[in-house]
Formats: C-alpha cells, sequence, structure tokens
C-alpha cells in the first residue's frame, strides 16, 4: 500500500517545484486590470444596510477579461503534473495580501497585512476585513491571489526551515488560502493548504524559489450546500500572525432562485431574501507592533508562543488590549455597529467567527431605560454553512427557535447549545425577529446566561451589534420558516454517513457500522513549557503527535474514500476546537464525564445530527498535567466522498495550530491506495 501510494502521489515538493516556474511569469502579469470582482460590500460607519453587505454578481464582460486574464497562466497550469484538466473559471477573484497603513479601528489607526481586493482597493482607512466572495455552485471560480505583505527584520529569523518548524509559529510572511467549510478537492489549484506563496518582500534563501502569486481553482460541486462559509490564510506557523490582524472574509455559497435549497425557499415562502441578509465577519485585534515606527506590520499576537526570539516587550506596544469582556471584537472591521428594523421584520444575520480564539454565545438584551421591551427573537437556520435538518419532518412551528433559558443538561440544552455557541471559525446563520420597539445590543452571553456546550471556560463577552427597532411596523410581510420546511427534499447537505438516520428524534449510534472509528485526544501539555511560558517542546498535541511540518512527509492519518468515519473527539488538557477540511461531519452526540466517577456517562444525544466542519469541545476539570480528566467527548460521523488528496485536521485555537496541534490527513482512492487525478 506505501509503495502504490508513493507511485501515484504527486509529491508536494515535485508540485512546487513545478509551480516556481509560474512565479516569474506571474509576478509581471498580475498587475494587469482584472474587473471581475464584485464591488467590496459598502459597510458605513454606523449602520449596516442589507443593501450594504453582499456584493453583485459581476458583469459579463468583467468575467470575459478576467478570463482573458487566466488564460494567460493556463498554458502554464496545464504544464504542470496533475493538472491537466484545469479548465477557464466563470468568474475570478483578485486577492492581494499586503500591508496597508491606514486601517481604522476605533479611535486607532494601525498598520496591518490585510486582504485587499485588487481590483477595488479599498479607500483609505478603510475597514480590514477582506472582500467578501460569492461562489456559485456547479461553477469554478478562480481567485488570483498575490502576496506582498511586509516582513520585520527580526521575525525572519524565525526562517522557514527552521528547526522545529512543526510546533513552533514561523516563516510569517509566506501565506496560502483556505475556503473554510467548502467541498472541493484539496489538490492543487484547489484548497491545498499545504502550499506556500511568498511574499515579494521575501529574502529567506529556503523560500526564495517560491512562488509569489498563485492562481487557485475551485470548482463548487453542483450539489453543494448553499450557506456562509469564509476564507484566511492556513500556512502552517503563521496563521494567528495573519488572521488576527484581519486577514480573512466571508465566503457565500449561492445556488439560483428556482433550485429548491433554503435561500430560495426562505425567498419563496417567507419573502426573506438575499436583501434581508446581513454578513457580519467578526475579529479580535490585540496585537502588538513590531516596531515602534509602525511601518511594517507583521504582529505578534499577545500571548504567542514564540521560540527564540527577542521578548515582546521592548519596541512593541499594544493596540487594544482585552479587557474584562475578553478581547474587543470588530463587526466588518467596525466596533458596535447598528443595524435599523422595524416591529415584525426579520433579517438573516450570517455570523462568521473570524477571532483567533475568542468562543461567543450572541443573545439580545435590552439597553435603553425604563421597562424592558421584548428583546428579538432568535432562530438558528444553519451553521457552519449547512442548514438544519429538522427535528421532526412536520413540524409546524417556527424552527429553530433558541430557548435562552433551558438549563437542565438534556438533549434540548445540548442541541441547543451546539447551534448558539460559536467558536473560533464556526459560522451560525440566524433570523433575527423583532419584536418591539426600542435599542437591543447583541453581545457575548456569559456562562449561566445561555446553553452553551462552553462549559468551563471563559467565553468572550463583547458587545457585537447595536439593534434598534423603530416603532413601525415592518410592511415586508415576512414569515418565519417552519420546520417541515427543512425537510424539504430539495435542501442539499453532505452525503449521510452510512447507518446514520438523516434526521429523526430517537437517534443512536448503529452498533456495527462499516466504518472505522477515529477517536482523537487533543492535549496541551503543561510540562512542555518554560518559566516564561514558551514552548521548550512540543506542547499541542493530538494523540500526542503534532505536525510534522515537512511537506513531502507522509500524511500522519489515511482515510479512504467511500469509508464513513466516525469521531470521538475530546480533550485532556484545556479547551480545543476541532476542524477538518474537505468533508463535513454531523455531530450527534455529547458524551459528559463524570469526574467522581472517572467514567464517560451515557451520551446525549442532540435532537437531530447537526453538520459542522468545526466543534468544539471542553477540557475536564481538574485539567493538571498528573491528574488528566477528559471533558465532555462529542461524537459525529462523515462520509469520505468525491475527493481524494491530502489536507489537514487541527485545532481551531489559532495559537494552538501554529503551535503544533494539527495532524496531516490524506483521504485515499480504496483501490489504487493513492490520489485521484483532478
Ligand atoms: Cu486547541
Amino acid at each position: 500500500m506505501t509503495q502504490a501510494f508513493r507511485e501515484n502521489t504527486l509529491t508536494r515538493r515535485e508540485a512546487l517545484k513545478g509551480m516556481g516556474a509560474i512565479a516569474g511569469a506571474a509576478a509581471a502579469v498580475s498587475v494587469l486590470p482584472v474587473a471581475a470582482r464584485a464591488a467590496i460590500p459598502a459597510i458605513s460607519s454606523t449602520k449596516l444596510a442589507a443593501s450594504d453587505v453582499l456584493a453583485s454578481p459581476p458583469a459579463a464582460s468583467a468575467v470575459a477579461a478576467s478570463n482573458q486574464l487566466a488564460a494567460s497562466y493556463l498554458s502554464q497550469l496545464q504544464g504542470l503534473p496533475g493538472l491537466s484538466s484545469a479548465t477557464l473559471p466563470d468568474t475570478l477573484y483578485a486577492l492581494n495580501c499586503t500591508t496597508r497603513p491606514d486601517i481604522t479601528l476605533g479611535s486607532v489607526t494601525l498598520t496591518a497585512t490585510s486582504y485587499v481586493d485588487a481590483a477595488n482597493p479599498p479607500a483609505a482607512g478603510a475597514v480590514q476585513v477582506g472582500p467578501t466572495m460569492v461562489f456559485e455552485r456547479g461553477q469554478t471560480t478562480g481567485v488570483w491571489f498575490n502576496n506582498s505583505m511586509s516582513v520585520c527584520g527580526p521575525i525572519n529569523n524565525v526562517s522557514m526551515m527552521a528547526p522545529d518548524s512543526g510546533w513552533r509559529p514561523h516563516g510569517f510572511t509566506m501565506t496560502n488560502l483556505h475556503t473554510h467549510g467548502l467541498h472541493v478537492t484539496p489538490q492543487p489549484p484547489s484548497d491545498d493548504v499545504l502550499l506556500m506563496i511568498r511574499s515579494t518582500t521575501d529574502s529567506d534563501p529556503h523560500v526564495i524559489d517560491q512562488p509569489t502569486s498563485f492562481p487557485y481553482f475551485y470548482t463548487v460541486p453542483a450539489d453543494h450546500p448553499v450557506g456562509t462559509f469564509w476564507y484566511h490564510p492556513h500556512k502552517h506557523g503563521a496563521v494567528a500572525s495573519q488572521v488576527g490582524p484581519g486577514m480573512s472574509g466571508a465566503l457565500i455559497v449561492r445556488g439560483k432562485a428556482g433550485d429548491g435549497d433554503i435561500d430560495d425557499l426562505l425567498a419563496s415562502q417567507c419573502n426573506i431574501t438575499a436583501a434581508d441578509e446581513i454578513v457580519a465577519v467578526m475579529q479580535t485585534i490585540d496585537y502588538y507592533y513590531t516596531n515602534p515606527a509602525k511601518t511594517q506590520a507583521v504582529f505578534y499576537p499577545a500571548g504567542y508562543y514564540i521560540g527564540g526570539e527577542p521578548a515582546p516587550s521592548t519596541c512593541l506596544d499594544q493596540m487594544l488590549a482585552a479587557n474584562t469582556n475578553g478581547t474587543p471584537t470588530s463587526i466588518n472591521g467596525q466596533l458596535n455597529p447598528t443595524v435599523s428594523m422595524d416591529i415584525g421584520q426579520i433579517v438573516r444575520l450570517r455570523l462568521v467567527n473570524a477571532s483567533n480564539g475568542q468562543t461567543y454565545i450572541p443573545k439580545f438584551k435590552y439597553t435603553g431605560t425604563g421597562t424592558a421591551p421584548v428583546v428579538p427573537d432568535v432562530y438558528a437556520i444553519a451553521v457552519d454553512g449547512i442548514a438544519l435538518l429538522p427535528r421532526n419532518p412536520a413540524g409546524t412551528a417556527p424552527y429553530y427557535k433558541i430557548d435562552y433559558s433551558l438549563s437542565a443538561k438534556d438533549s434540548a440544552y445540548y442541541t441547543t447549545a451546539e447551534l448558539i455557541t460559536l467558536a473560533p471559525g464556526q459560522r451560525v446563520d440566524l433570523l433575527i425577529k423583532a419584536n418591539a420597539a426600542g435599542t437591543f445590543e447583541l453581545y457575548g452571553a456569559g456562562l449561566g446566561e445561555a446553553p452553551t456546550v462552553v462549559e468551563n471556560n471563559t467565553p468572550n463577552t463583547s458587545s457585537l451589534m447595536t439593534f434598534v427597532v423603530s416603532s413601525t411596523k415592518s410592511t415586508k410581510n415576512q414569515s418565519l420558516p417552519t420546520e417541515a420546511l427543512f425537510a424539504t427534499g430539495t435542501i442539499q447537505r453532505p452525503e449521510v454517513p452510512d447507518s446514520l438516520p438523516a434526521s429523526g428524534s430517537t437517534i443512536t449510534v448503529p452498533s456495527s457500522m462499516p466504518v472505522a472509528t477515529q477517536t482523537l485526544e487533543f492535549k496541551t501539555v503543561d510540562s512542555a513549557f518554560n518559566a516564561s511560558g514558551v514552548p521548550t517542546a512540543p506542547a499541542f498535541l493530538i494523540n500526542d503527535q503534532h505536525f510534522d511540518g515537512d511537506p513531502a512527509a507522509s500524511p500522519q492519518l489515511q482515510l479512504y474514500k467511500g469509508d464513513s468515519d466516525v469521531w470521538n473527539l475530546y480533550s485532556s488538557n484545556d479547551a480545543h476546537i476541532f476542524h477538518i477540511h474537505i468533508n463535513s461531519f454531523a455531530a450527534f452526540a455529547r458524551v459528559p464525564y463524570d469526574t467522581t466517577n472517572r467514567g464517560y456517562e451515557a451520551p446525549v444525544y442532540y435532537q437531530m445530527p447537526i453538520w459542522r466542519d468545526t466543534i468544539y469541545f471542553d477540557a475536564g476539570t481538574p485539567d493538571t498535567e498528573s491528574n488528566f480528566v477528559p471533558g465532555t467527548m462529542v461524537v459525529a460521523a462523515s462520509k469520505q466522498v468525491d475527493f481524494t488528496g491530502e489536507f489537514v485536521l487541527h485545532c481551531h485555537n489559532l495559537f494552538h495550530e501554529d503551535n503544533g496541534m494539527m495532524l496531516s490527513v490524506a483521504i485515499l482512492d480504496p483501490e489504487t491506495g493513492g490520489y485521484d487525478k483532478t
């Protein structure tokens, strides 16, 4: 098997060698005007209107111009091994990773690495969130990707090829692009997060032959779920330092009117349309400048575990310090923006948690004086980009209403908790219905204020957004979707793992799944840290392994196309967040640990399987190294369909990921033991 695997595999080193040849040409061509990118959502400083939020489709002429640009790269792309079937994209975006000196956040102006729409660069002072990209299923979208971010001297010493680069932050000006949650091939030129795109400013001799541009092509299957996804850098060792200053953006997958998917049903049955949507990218900026002049801006995240670097104290100043509510949280680059609504109006809020390590439980509170009016109702309709399954396919009540008062740790509690807890990397689509006039703050609830899967950690309790409900009654004639609507057969979700029921209130773990069980223990090793809090050995482990850091090494976990896998996920120290690329999983139970009797209790099943690509689990208590008590276990299942190739699973606390809490994963063709050609 190993031999066949090698023979059928385009190794990463071979691929990069081929791409090195593209780099020179790319730098010259990338200055051509690229107009296909739809306008960046114009978001005012005080108000988010539905019309400012989503980009309109690019004009046909712009697509043609972009295709012309893409075509100039195709012959070179097709010269690469394994890439002979590359086709012209239907839409092309151009994304620059650059350093902007003019980003404003609240009263502060900062210099930071940023995603910029090359076709429509932001004005000075504009927000630092990346442009919202819209991918249409059934189509191929290209993202022409350039890296020219700046580097600060000492940082460059943490070379790409530094020893122990599998478990130390390093290579801060190298980057790449990950389409978080998309079911697309992990092979280049698609969602390959092992690629490394160097900066045009980077002179590290170890990376000088890497490309500075890359033409990503994403073919979204015609049956892909429509929903809320996002994109961010995924260069191992530098993810937190790049996502932290704001290198992230929303990625919305859309279908077509009349296709019967959730967007279409909401429009036709409930009069909730794209014009009623608000895309809200949540970011936290608690970063240190690398020099006092603020002329260069690779950031040390606060609390980053840097090995072999000068202590971040003498030449740094802090921008936004964490307060008692956690790090201040910006929405699309603004602090506490306002949304205006009328009584009875419904908006769809697409929340994206793009923070490095903050977890939120969104909840409303009245902020005015006098008798509190009824706060807006909150319904979850999708998490991690996939429409919820119904509990009862014939249910007639609006779905899924968040009941913040639940407290008994039963099925309803854990289901609600899973839907409303928003851990790093996760998304939730909420319908917000205004009940009464007043000013209401959407904020992060604390423990005890709402059901949550955060049981012994500290959620972020920042202000998020303010909703001002006028005394006018809405004339939009909207309605809430019933539970039965979510049973409509035209709603696309991932393929159901073998033996896992698609819905129903009596889910049990099948006794004989024809599958593999993957049990993953996430662990922070306290004794690996020195007195300064810097690891001197791998400190963030999954099954006692850390990411090998070698792009040519064999995958650390092998799965097979066509298999279903059950995932048992737990932590024995510290809270962690499991994320796996390419195939989402259906979470269906949490299994509490009895700390007194030292054993797992009976599983608490969700009311319906909940599709996710990212999931949170707490550490147990006490979590001292000599007395590990595991936290609540998550049980999930997934089916490995459509794609073979190499990708990763990891903790989505990005500090943990950069310190090695990641494994390389391969999905192999069971016949050949290798990867299919794309
Ligand atoms: Cu972690």
